[in-house]
């Protein structure tokens, strides 16, 4: 059985957005920095119209996760 990397970070990074309350923040006009991620909507669109800073890392998200987490 095989589930993608991808998958599995979704899935993370979903569990992350509910941890977080992502979905209570979410569109509330505030850019919720640590929401900012396409598993969590980007925060309803309150940050910048859905660009990807991280985007030079194959797994933006994940990669912009990790950042946020201190390293
Ligand atoms: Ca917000």
């Amino acid at each position: 059985m095989h589930i993608s990397f991808e998958r599995k970070a979704t899935n993370l990074l979903r569990s992350v957005c509910d941890k977080r309350k992502c979905w209570e923040r979410a569109n509330d006009g505030n850019c919720d920095s640590d929401c900012n991620y396409a598993a969590c909507k980007f925060d309803g669109g309150d940050c910048s119209g859905k660009r990807e800073p991280f985007s030079k890392c194959r797994y933006g998200n994940m990669c912009a996760d990790l950042f946020a987490n201190g390293e």
